[in-house]
């Protein structure tokens, strides 16, 4: 059954869909641009009228940002990943955000929306684009450190542009897996190499849970684990001294973008059921130096995994995701000589780690709990620079990121060091484990 709310959005969108007068060909003030720009101009403008502002915002950094996909071999236990990155140039044209409609059909059954939402949703957010320069080659001109980032349940690899484009553009690779262990909202694969020359996509959507309790935890821990695999295996085709072949038809060579990676200095960073894997991948995989976990969901993660760790970790919290279960979890990797730390952004949201927080107006973002009662602008901005202080501090890089270093202790009006939920009272366990938010 729809909530009241998803159904109200959902009648404003068809009422809106129907109406789409704005897409006939000879609407004379957009006539010198050719067809599919057209039509994309015409759609943003569309998601712009439903939502209000639709803009993903560009890195605030030093270099110009490139991006490309790369998938490193056939079937389902191939590398897929998004690569954000310092381009040499910015002449290229931008990255579609949702490249195929097939994630949207995915967000609307991760939703539970009827299935004309998927196409609702394409039709809004289809040819929405990031400001990133699609295929330009990289800047060459010095290593770069390196962040692998793990999406979270019924996301996938392009959703956490804003974060990419912000540490790229202040000289980062970033490399966005898209996971396939039935998380993704959607994600494909080529079974072999004729179904990749033809284009034949095999699509794998996301698996649903109905069990609770430990029927649950364990799915979600397998999960996990097969999640922190994929980061090191990302991690191998990226490291790799052999060339990789990109299955994706693309005119981009990725040899050089590996070789413009430091080796020594690379992080891991995830959202959400992501933040989970950031701790099974820093425990599986010594590679990574540092951990970023974003609103972290701790249900899937093996009890004693959290002494069994050693590399500096930061969690980067929402206000109003948080319940004291997770919380807890979190203090358990609080031991003597490991550091650790933790903020709270106040007034957010879980979304606000993602893209969509962008995509709607302010009003509707709120309703829909992709926004919160802080400036979606704010709060990533908030994010990103207590990441970057947090990663110059652990990577040992030679930057002025430094200047943040005050964010990674909480000191801002904005931020609560540590965190909003007391948890004194443990024997009460309250159960939030679906992201049902308190917005106060
Ligand atoms: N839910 N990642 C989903 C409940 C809250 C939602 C996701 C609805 C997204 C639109 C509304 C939250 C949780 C909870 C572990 C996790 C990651 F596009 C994105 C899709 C997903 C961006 C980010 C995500 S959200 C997430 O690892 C965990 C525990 N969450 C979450 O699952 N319900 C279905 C109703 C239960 C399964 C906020 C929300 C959302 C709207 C859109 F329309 F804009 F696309 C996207």
């Amino acid at each position: 059954m729809l909530s009241p709310k998803w159904h109200a959005l959902f009648c404003l969108c068809s009422c809106l869909a129907l109406a789409r007068p704005l897409n006939c060909q000879d609407l004379s003030p957009v006539a010198h641009i050719k067809p599919s720009e057209r039509i994309n101009k015409l759609q943003a403008i569309l998601s712009a009228v439903v939502f209000g502002q639709t803009k993903i915002p560009r890195g605030s950094g030093p270099y110009s940002v490139g991006c490309t996909d790369l998938m490193s071999q056939y079937t389902n236990k191939s590398t897929f990943l998004r690569l954000y990155y310092p381009a040499k140039d910015a002449d290229h044209p931008d990255t579609i955000w949702i490249p195929n409609k097939e994630y949207f059909f995915g967000l609307s059954k991760f939703l539970g929306t009827h299935w004309l939402m998927g196409k609702i949703l394409n039709l809004l957010f289809g040819s929405l684009t990031i400001p990133a320069s699609w295929n330009s080659p990289v800047r060459t001109d010095e290593k770069y450190p390196l962040i692998i980032f793990s999406h979270g349940l019924g996301a996938f690899r392009t959703i956490y542009s804003a974060i990419g484009m912000e540490f790229a553009s202040h000289g980062f690779i970033v490399a966005t897996v898209e996971h396939r262990d039935g998380s993704a909202s959607a994600t494909y694969y080529f079974n072999d190499q004729a179904a990749a020359e033809l284009g034949y996509k095999s699509w794998l959507y996301l698996k649903t849970v109905k069990q609770r309790g430990e029927e649950e935890k364990s799915l979600r821990n397998a999960q996990v684990r097969q999640r922190a695999k994929e980061c090191s295996q990302a991690l191998d085709v990226i490291l790799s001294g052999k060339p990789v072949k990109n299955v994706l038809d693309l005119e981009f060579d990725v040899q050089p973008v590996k070789d413009s990676i430091d080796r020594n200095k690379i992080a891991v960073m995830g959202h959400s059921f992501g933040g989970a894997t950031v701790i099974q991948a820093l425990n599986d995989d010594r590679r990574f130096r540092c951990g970023i976990a974003l609103d972290a969901w701790m249900l899937p993660l093996d009890d004693d995994i959290y002494s069994k760790f050693s590399q500096p970790l930061f969690f980067i919290n929402s206000e109003h995701f948080q319940f004291p279960e997770n919380i807890i979890k979190m203090k358990k990797c609080y031991l003597p000589g490991k550091e650790r730390k933790m903020i709270t952004i106040r007034g957010s949201v879980h979304q606000n780690f993602a893209d969509f927080t962008f995509a709607t107006g302010k009003i509707s973002g709120y309703i829909l709990t992709l926004r919160g009662e802080i400036d979606s602008y704010v709060a990533i901005d908030l994010t990103n620079k207590a990441s970057l202080a947090f990663l110059q501090k652990h990577l040992g890089l030679q930057k002025d990121f430094d200047k943040w270093d005050c964010l990674v202790e909480g000191e801002d009006d904005h931020l609560i060091p540590g965190t909003n939920i007391d948890t004194t009272h443990q024997h009460v366990t309250l159960h939030n484990s679906t992201g049902i938010e308190k917005q106060n």
